[in-house]
Order: C-alpha cells, then structure tokens, then sequence
C-alpha cells in the first residue's frame, strides 16, 4: 500500500473525520473556502465527488482550488512559526461516481466496488473503464468496498444497490468478510447523503467485529450525538457532507465541525 491508503488506514489516532466536497453541488472556490473550514477545524482528509452531475471538469477544478488553498496554509506556516501548517497537510481523495469523474491533481482514489449493487457496471464496470486513468496519472488507488444501507439515497438509486435493511447484520457480516478475503483495504458503510436516519450502529458493531479492516460511515450524520454513535460503534472514519453545505459562513462552518469531531476523538 502507498502513502495514502497507509494513511486512511491508520488507527493509531482514533476515530478521525472527513468531510465530501460534492462538486455538482458547488464553485470550486466554495469548496476551497469549506475544505479550509474543514482542514482547521481538524477533519483529516477531503473526499471529492458526488452521485451524479460530476464530471472530469468540475472534479478536477474543485481539487485543484482546493489543493491550492490548503498549500497557502503549508507555506505560510513556513513563513510564520504562529501558524500550524498541519490543517494544510490533510489529503485531497477521490471518490467517484464512476470513470468519468476523475482528476490527476486527487493524491488518492478510493478505488471501490459497490459491493451490493444489481449493476455490472458498479461491481467490475466502471473500475476497468477507470483504471487506465488512474494509471497513467499515477494517482494512488486505496481498494474499498462500498456497501449502501436503507435508505440509501440517490447513491443507492445510481447505483442500484440492493440495499442492506437496519437489522440486516447478517449480511453485513458476510459482506465485511468477503470484503476483507477480496483484499480491499477499507469498508465504506453508506446511508446516502441526506438521510434521515444514519446506519443503524448494529450494522457498523457487525462490519466490525467480522474484519479487520478500518470501517468508513457517511451518511445522515449531521449532529455531535450521531457521529459519537457511529465511532461508539467502530466506525475509524465519520464522514459528513450535507452539514458543510448548510453554512454560508466558514468560521461557523468550522465551528460547527471542531465540535462534532472533538465528540469523536
Ligand atoms: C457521503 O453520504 C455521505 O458518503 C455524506 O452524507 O451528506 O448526509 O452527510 P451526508
């Protein structure tokens, strides 16, 4: 594994804290100013993509503003002792819709497999379509299973998951295992973006307790109590994307964020 799937799987540091730029949904340059709110507020990683309206334009703009904005952060920290360069240092992450949204500037790609979809296309499609892609830019690609959980969203709609029902633990078990025999480096846990009620924490305790590998939730997760619930759960990454977009103000932004991830740490 390179540096960033070494880094995305590192549990020495807790439960840590992304946040998912969906770059259908914003300028580049708002995305900039939300990551920064983000990287400050001590998220650890900047995920980049969406279910849909994402392409290779909008994807690539976005990562760029935001790459930029966080290596401000890094040079003036080297300028000025009083400023903590850390916040700039965070990763910038694909994590696509498919192979038609994808950037060379991403310092990695959450390499994934939406494990519970009916569609050839999100099992084994979409990544051979990619991989020439990734290749040649040199991307790092971090092998994830992606498994959607009622209610599911568009994610699930797009990628026409039979979705995982809240008490369905048996199945997370088997899936968590086939994940881990698969040789994926990480499980991503999906509700869908905006859902009303985030993955049921029997579901995360069931991914856990039958791998080893570092278990990712996103999804619905907008408030201190639930993103405590997930990481109480197992969860090693609390993934937020909704809330950043709720704010129009980045200090309250970051405000907002500072005490959902010192809830978890
Ligand atoms: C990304 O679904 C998450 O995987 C984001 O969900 O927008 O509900 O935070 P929210």
């Amino acid at each position: 594994m390179g540096a960033i799937g070494e880094y995305m799987c590192d549990r020495t540091s807790g439960t840590r804290h992304a946040i998912v730029i969906d770059p259908a949904d914003q300028t580049p340059e708002i995305a900039a100013n939300r990551a920064l709110a983000a990287a400050h507020a001590g998220s650890s990683m900047i995920l980049v993509g969406g279910s849909s309206d994402t392409d290779m334009d909008n994807v690539h703009a976005t990562i760029v503003a935001i790459k930029e904005a966080l290596e401000l952060v890094t040079w003036a920290a080297s300028q000025d002792s009083d400023i903590d360069g850390h916040s700039g240092q965070i990763p910038v992450v694909l994590f696509p819709q498919g192979a038609a949204a994808l950037s060379p500037a991403a310092d990695g790609i959450t390499f994934m497999m939406l494990m519970n979809s009916l569609d050839q296309r999100f099992l084994i499609g979409e990544q051979v379509k990619g991989a020439p892609f990734v290749k040649k830019a040199g991307i790092e690609p971090v092998p994830m299973g992606y498994l959607i959980c009622e209610p599911g969203g568009k994610a699930g709609q797009v990628g026409k998951a039979d979705l995982i029902g809240p008490h369905q633990t048996d199945r997370v078990e088997g899936y968590a295992m086939a994940a881990q025999f698969l040789g994926f480096k990480l499980l991503y846990l999906e509700a869908g973006s905006g859902a009303e009620l985030p993955v049921n924490p029997d579901l995360i305790k069931a991914a856990k307790t039958s791998c080893d590998l570092p278990i990712i939730v996103g999804g619905g997760i907008r408030d201190p109590h639930a993103a405590r619930a997930a990481a109480e759960a197992g969860a090693d990454w609390i993934i937020t994307g909704n809330i950043t977009e709720e704010y129009e103000d980045a200090s309250e932004l970051q405000a907002v964020l500072s005490d959902m991830i010192s809830g978890i740490a």
